[in-house]
């Protein structure tokens, strides 16, 4: 296979055996951004279709998922990165009941290499915990990722709990995760929330968002 492809197939088999001698090769050719967004991650989704449609079992995703994170492992040195990192600070996690943290933790590099402090507190998190470190380390917002359908819900009942706790104001809120609509977001959320609620397709409108906020 040619290489683009091949680093592609590398992350629908779960191949890491030789993969940094590819990755290298690519790096030649395109910048590492472009090799996660075009190569690596049309490979997840291919995972998630194939596993979507029974055509793949848990532990094959789990592979894959854990090459995908090498990958980026791998190419995250190579990024191109601003010197500061004062434009704000955000607390980050996947929300409650929810493991999958591929895409929190690229909205981590994206977010770190562009100037912003990322507080990434991991996956599971329940909301006392993300608000405690919200407090604690004086975030100027709060980052929740959420892939499961049931997040979407958590990702409510978490705006509600701020509501409640009266820190809404004070903490304008980021969204993310395949299970979100936009529609989601900003209709259904932002009529619960009493502060902002953003929706972030991807790590890159959620730097966007982030720089909006943040002025
Ligand atoms: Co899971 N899983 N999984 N899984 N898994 C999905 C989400 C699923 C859609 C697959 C499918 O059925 N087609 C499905 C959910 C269905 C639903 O809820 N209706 C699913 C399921 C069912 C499950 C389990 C329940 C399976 C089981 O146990 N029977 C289980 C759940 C466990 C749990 O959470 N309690 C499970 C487990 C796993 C693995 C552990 C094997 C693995 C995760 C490994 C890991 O993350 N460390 C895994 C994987 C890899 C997937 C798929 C295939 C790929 C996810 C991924 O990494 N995508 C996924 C299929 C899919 O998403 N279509 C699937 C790449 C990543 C970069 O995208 O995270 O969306 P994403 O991030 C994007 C944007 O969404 C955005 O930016 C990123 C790109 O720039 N973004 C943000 C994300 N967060 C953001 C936050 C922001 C801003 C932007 O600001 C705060």
């Amino acid at each position: 296979l040619p290489l683009f492809e091949r680093l592609e197939r590398r992350i629908v088999d779960g191949e890491k055996a030789g993969m940094e001698a590819d990755l290298d090769a690519a790096m030649a050719e395109v910048p590492p951004l472009q090799i996660i967004n075009e190569t690596l991650l049309s490979g997840m989704k291919t995972v998630g279709e194939l596993f979507g449609s029974g055509q793949m079992q848990l532990p094959f995703v789990l592979q894959s998922a854990e090459t995908m994170k090498t990958a980026v492992a791998y190419l995250e040195p190579h990024m191109e990165a601003t010197d500061d990192s004062g434009k704000g600070r955000i607390v980050l996690a996947t929300v409650k009941g929810d493991v999958h943290d591929i895409g929190k933790n690229l909205v981590d590099i994206i977010l770190s290499n562009n100037g912003y402090e990322v507080v990434n507190l991991g996956i599971k998190q329940p909301i006392s915990a993300i608000l405690d470190a919200a407090v604690d380390k004086k975030a100027d917002v709060i980052g929740m990722s959420g892939l499961l359908v049931k997040s979407t819900v958590v990702m409510k009942e978490n705006l509600e709990e701020l509501n409640t706790r009266g820190v809404a104001e004070q903490f304008p809120v980021l969204l993310g995760g395949a299970a979100l609509t936009r529609a989601y977001v900003e209709n259904d959320l932002t009529a619960v929330y009493d502060g902002e609620v953003h929706y972030a397709r991807d790590a890159f409108e959620g730097l966007r968002l982030m720089d909006e906020i943040m002025t």
